[in-house]
């Protein structure tokens, strides 16, 4: 699976995505404006997955079916 991030504005504290992992394990990427971002990786089964900025603000869940 691969996730795209593209941020749209300037105006936010999100210029990273963090992305937890289900073994707790943390991927960070930078985000530029207007560029998608790619991240690729597996899940061995359902369950949630977390994301946020990196300050741990603005959050979102990933939920894989
Ligand atoms: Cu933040």
């Amino acid at each position: 699976m691969t996730l795209v991030f593209t941020r749209k504005t300037e105006q936010t504290c999100a210029k990273s995505v963090v992305v937890t992992l289900d073994d707790g394990k943390k991927v960070e990427r930078d985000l530029p404006l207007d560029k998608p971002v790619e991240i690729s990786m597996t899940f061995p089964k359902a369950g949630k997955l977390g994301y946020a900025c990196s300050m741990n603000m603005v959050k979102g869940v990933i939920v894989v079916q």
